[in-house]
């Protein structure tokens, strides 16, 4: 690592999260030294803009990483489990946006304002958790520290860009589509991978990502397991239920949490107010409250609806919203690197 900042690789450059990554290095004032964009080889040999310069994608290899000090992907899975054991024996710190390592015992999972601490024991690679659970996590970890958690159950109204670019270009082109009239031929979602797939303009699907032989979908698991890991308390119950809603950019939540002890709803909003990264948005009778479509473009995790619940003594609802292509994805992983370079 140079004095004069980092060479960072962008593996994924050209997609929704990907271009987001970039944007928000140059934004957040990272110290990059040397961006390398890199993409599959569609897409290589294509520019793409950082400080007012073009910059040449390049294939993602095995030894593009050499010299590359730190190395955000957000290509899928797959090209995560290929590449970033390459890229880590090349010397570079992979912080992967996949799901591929999040499970791992040996690679911490981060969420900067809510365990930043497990950055330091990464061995080469930390994992940025699933955007549905980045912003409740952030929502609720001034009550576990407050009160304790011992349950939570979530329903999710996640947008279509969380499913990539093609996925949001498939909800513009069907909205039109019906609009005029014509057919709609759905392509994408709910899981570009399945043979199946479902009308998502004027709809909503209650899938994200496939299902899996309990009845719940891998999307809804990730929520479950990740939330466990990142609190560091596998006792605590998390149910899921994850619904793709024809929205462009921003996932809302409705969470309803059991808290260990009983709470004082005013005090609730303070600790939520001075939280980190949160912003507080509520008041039913004047109609504040967060949308999607005003925390686009925003990093921050926006809560309203906080009210007591009229069956449960300990029991509290609250509506979450988040940009999922910026907290849910790239600034949550710039945020890491921010830590992990405040660390050395
Ligand atoms: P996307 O819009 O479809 O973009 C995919 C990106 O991956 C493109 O840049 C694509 O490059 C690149 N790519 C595809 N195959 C590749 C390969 N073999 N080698 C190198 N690059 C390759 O998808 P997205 O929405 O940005 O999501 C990308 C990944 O990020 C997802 O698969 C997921 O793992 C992760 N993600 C995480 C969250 C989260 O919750 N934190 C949210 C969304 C996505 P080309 O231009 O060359 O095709
Ligand atoms: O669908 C969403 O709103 C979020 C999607 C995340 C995603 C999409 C494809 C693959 C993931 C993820 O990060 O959990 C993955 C993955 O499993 O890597």
């Amino acid at each position: 690592m140079s004095e004069q900042g980092y060479t960072v690789a962008v593996v994924g450059s050209t997609g929704a999260v990907g271009r987001q990554m970039v944007k928000y290095l140059e934004e957040r004032n990272f110290p990059v030294r040397r961006l390398v964009p890199m993409a599959s080889g569609r897409s290589a040999g294509t520019k793409i803009r950082f400080r007012g310069e073009d910059v040449t994608v390049i294939e993602a290899a095995a030894d593009a990483f050499e010299g590359v000090d730190i190395a955000l992907f957000s290509a899928g899975g797959s090209v995560s489990k290929q590449l970033a054991p390459e890229a880590v024996k090349r010397g570079t710190v992979v912080i992967d946006n996949s799901s591929a390592f999040r499970m791992d015992p040996e690679v911490p999972l981060v969420v900067p304002e809510v365990n930043a601490e497990a950055v330091r024991r990464h061995k080469g690679i930390i994992a940025n958790p699933n955007c549905s659970t980045i912003q409740m996590v952030v929502a609720l970890k001034p009550l576990l520290d407050r009160y304790g958690i011992d349950r939570i159950i979530v329903s999710t109204y996640q947008a279509v860009s969380g499913a990539g670019a093609s996925a949001a270009a498939e909800l513009e082109r069907q909205t039109r589509a019906v609009l005029a009239g014509e057919e709609v031929n759905p392509r994408i979602l709910p899981v570009g991978r399945l043979n199946k797939h479902v009308q998502m303009a004027f709809n909503v699907i209650p899938q994200v990502d496939v299902g899996e032989e309990n009845g719940f979908t891998f999307e809804e698991m990730k929520m479950v397991n990740e939330t466990k890991k990142i609190f560091g308390d596998e006792s605590i119950g998390v149910t899921a239920t994850c619904v793709r809603v024809p929205v462009m950019t921003g996932h809302s939540e409705s969470v309803y949490v059991e808290l260990k002890q009983e709470y004082d709803l005013e005090e609730v909003r303070a600790l939520l107010a001075e939280a980190p990264g949160v912003v507080v948005q509520d008041d039913i009778l004047q109609q504040v409250y967060p949308t999607p479509l005003e925390s686009e473009g925003k990093s921050e995790v926006f809560v309203g609806r906080i009210r007591r619940d009229l069956t449960h003594p300990r029991g509290l609802n609250m509506w979450v919203v988040s940009d999922n292509l910026l907290k849910g994805a790239a600034v949550n992983a710039i945020q890491i690197a921010e830590t992990l370079i405040s660390m050395k």
